[in-house]
């Protein structure tokens, strides 16, 4: 009997051979393992024999049978790589030598304003933060002492979802939160928090050269003991000169924002016109750039923090605008148009 299972073998390895699809070696399986097939047959023949015999034959007839299920599943693996070949070798041949077709595509210059302002706090010991763009009331408002129905609530509309969420319409909406994530970090082991954290803003308001409904800001805040306007005036020159390279004149002058005091606006003179007034700067020959401030004791409180210890300072640079007077661009719209005839121009910074 044990001949015949090396038989068996030796023909199951013959006929093995010369499969070459999946089809071929299901047949063989059939003819082997299946219900009729020839070691399915050696297995009923076992009935005929002795006790002793079937103790023998059978351990002799289940190694033919693992063999021949190891070897068709040697086999499939081995089809399957041939096919996946055939359909590289029909590929088209990719040559990492040729060089890249610079005409494909390249970062939207707000993208590339962005790297580079948080590399340039990076350098400075800022953390990048990411917050969502759906915020609640509380967050965008409230936590920044604008109460319900207060007037000052009139500065920036929005736009609110079903669930009484909104869009975020500044990226001072992330404040609150930061503050709640470093202020036992402050308080227990005394490390400043410096924090920036850029973002998509959304307004419900008419669209003109230098206001888009969904544009990008930049928030910055620093909290520690002592930190004063003068650490707010250093940290904003470092940055604008590096962005523009070059000497920019700005100016600053009060501003009204209720989750700061004293605030101020940071106009920049407008690159576009050299201040002679246009319509990017609306004629003024300025553009509102960056608001700062002493963060209000209100803000502090909210985010956990004792404003009679601490004090910090925030901005919210219009980053969507710093782009316009970096490359030049007149109109803020285009900005958002997906022309790629425009955005195509900033490929220089890659
Ligand atoms: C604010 O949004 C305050 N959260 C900024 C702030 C932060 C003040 C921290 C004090 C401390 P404002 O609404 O002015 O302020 O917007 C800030 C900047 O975002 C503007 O100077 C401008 O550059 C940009 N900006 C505002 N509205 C638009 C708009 N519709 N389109 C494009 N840029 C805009």
């Amino acid at each position: 009997m044990s001949e015949k299972t090396l038989e068996l073998k030796q023909e199951f390895l013959e006929s093995l051979k010369n499969v070459n699809s999946m089809d071929e070696l299901e047949n063989i399986r059939i003819a082997y393992l299946g219900k009729k097939g020839s070691v399915t047959e050696l297995l009923k023949e076992m009935k005929n024999l002795s006790n002793e015999e079937k103790k023998t034959f059978g351990q002799k007839v289940n190694e033919l049978k693992n063999e021949v299920l190891d070897k068709i599943s040697q086999k499939t693996e081995e089809l399957k790589q041939k096919e996946l070949e055939k359909e590289f070798s029909l590929m088209p041949e990719f040559d990492i030598s040729i060089p890249a077709d610079l005409k494909r595509g390249s970062y939207h210059p707000i993208t590339l304003a962005q790297r580079q302002c948080e590399n340039i706090f990076k350098s400075m010991g800022f953390v990048v933060a990411d917050y969502s763009e759906v915020v609640s009331d509380y967050e965008c408002f409230e936590a920044l002492n604008i109460p319900k129905h207060h007037p000052a609530r009139d500065m920036q509309d929005t736009y609110y979802l079903e669930n009484g969420q909104l869009l975020k319409s500044h990226t001072s909406a992330a404040q609150n939160a930061i503050y709640k994530k470093y202020k036992d970090a402050l308080i227990n082991e005394g490390k400043p928090i410096k924090a920036i954290f850029p973002g998509r803003c959304f307004r419900n308001e008419a669209t003109d050269a230098n206001h888009e409904n969904t544009f990008f800001q930049m928030e910055g805040i620093m909290v520690d003991k002592n930190i004063s306007i003068s650490n707010l005036i250093f940290f904003m020159k470092t940055m604008l000169s590096e962005v523009f390279q070059k000497d920019v004149k700005v100016r600053l002058r009060p501003g009204f924002f209720p989750f700061v005091e004293p605030g101020f606006e940071l106009d920049i003179n407008c690159l576009i016109c050299g201040g002679e007034g246009c319509p990017s700067c609306k004629h003024s020959g300025w553009l509102e750039l960056c608001p700062c401030g002493m963060i209000h004791p209100e803000v502090l409180k909210a985010g956990g923090i004792d404003p009679e210890e601490y004090t910090g300072f925030a901005f919210g640079l219009g980053l969507t605008r710093l782009v316009m007077m970096k490359y030049g661009v007149k109109d803020i719209r285009d900005l958002n148009s997906g022309s790629l005839k425009t955005l195509s121009q900033f490929t220089e910074d890659k």
